[in-house]
């Protein structure tokens, strides 16, 4: 109810609250960004970017808690992890073991486990007088990110938290369903899963038609978007969005020590990541709005929507309805 309520005030007000809606250019937000910070929450390495302040009305800090793929490191997102904190979002980065461990391909973790602890981390922070996020972070407003590995940790984490624990999850080339996979279970997600993680938050999956991680392109695409389709009846507010080759093709920008093309797209600027950070806007500071540029860009149909987007091959998109933003 009070989510209801606070929706309507916000687009009565035309979002005259602390946070600008989106305007489709992407740039860079208005905060500067805080050096970046080690934590370690109840067992679990994590590092945390935020920004400098808070807004002026004293409105708190919306975060992310990103989980990274296989082998993954800092460094791979680091530039849209500035970017989302110059937009007022806190990021949160835990560790399976630490930043030198989760470069082995042994070092694997699939069920959200410490991602969630991240979310933890997040809650007590901001009651915890001894943090740098002492009254800054509205744990009420956290939304879960990750990248293949991570991705799977993302159904995961917004599977098994407590509905309203998180406001949305972005799961970004994650890997193909069970029971099979790959990889088999126990380490794939089950559709059931993402059904319940869609029963509990809005969810936008994105892939690459250039996504050769598990089958020769174009087939993890064609996968993933079957295993999405699995979900029926389809839940409002979620969506899948496969990328061009052209958008995800290789640029040779992170090169020589990774790739980023077709599977490793997340770590590009564009094509994946201002959609990433319109999601995150939309459920993170606009509530979900209906009547913001945010949610026309998303969900819309216009010219400049991301189903109509010259980048994506193709979107499977479900509007929310009314009664999904009441969670
Ligand atoms: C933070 O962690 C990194 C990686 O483990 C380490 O290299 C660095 O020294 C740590 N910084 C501080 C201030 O503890
Ligand atoms: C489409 O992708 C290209 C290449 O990544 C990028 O330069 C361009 O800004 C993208 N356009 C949109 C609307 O996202
Ligand atoms: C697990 C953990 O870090 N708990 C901390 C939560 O915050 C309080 C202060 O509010 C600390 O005392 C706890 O140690």
């Amino acid at each position: 109810m009070l989510w209801a309520a606070a929706a309507v005030l916000g687009s009565c007000l035309g979002h005259a609250g602390a946070w600008e809606d989106c305007d489709g250019s992407y740039g860079p937000g208005t905060f500067s960004v805080a050096p970046r910070v080690n934590i370690t929450h109840d067992g679990v390495f994590m590092y945390m970017l935020a920004p400098v302040g808070a807004p002026a009305d004293g409105t708190l800090l919306p975060a992310v808690v990103f989980m990274h793929g296989g082998t993954g490191a800092w460094e791979m997102y680091d530039k849209n992890f500035q970017l989302y904190a110059s937009h007022g979002f806190v990021v949160v980065f835990p560790f399976v073991k630490d930043p030198v461990k989760d470069r082995s391909s042994f070092t694997t973790q699939t069920n959200g486990e410490n991602q969630m602890r991240g979310v933890y981390y997040l809650r007590n922070a901001t009651k915890d007088p001894q943090s740098p996020l002492f009254n800054r972070v509205d744990a009420g407003n956290i939304i879960l990110n990750g990248h293949s590995m991570g991705a799977a940790c993302t159904i995961r984490s917004a599977q098994r938290l407590p509905a309203g624990t998180v406001k949305a999850a972005i799961v970004q080339h994650p890997f193909i369903c069970g029971p099979f996979g790959p990889p088999p279970l126990p380490s794939t997600w089950m559709p059931a899963q993402l059904a319940e993680a869609m029963d509990k938050v809005p969810l936008l999956m994105t892939t690459a038609t250039n996504d050769a991680a598990f089958w020769p392109a174009p087939g993890t695409a064609k996968h993933e978007v079957g295993c999405f389709g699995k979900v029926t009846p389809p839940r409002p507010g979620t969506g899948i969005v496969e990328f061009t080759a052209d958008a995800c093709a290789e640029d040779g920008a992170f090169k020589p020590t990774w790739t980023d093309g077709g599977h490793d797209c997340p770590f590009k600027p564009t094509p994946e990541t201002p959609w990433v950070l319109a999601m995150m806007r939309l459920y993170g500071q606009l509530q979900g709005s209906r009547t913001s540029k945010c949610y026309e860009l998303l969900w819309g149909s216009g010219a400049d929507s991301l189903r109509n987007s010259k980048n994506v091959t193709q979107a499977v998109l479900h509007e929310p309805t009314t009664s999904a933003l009441v969670v």
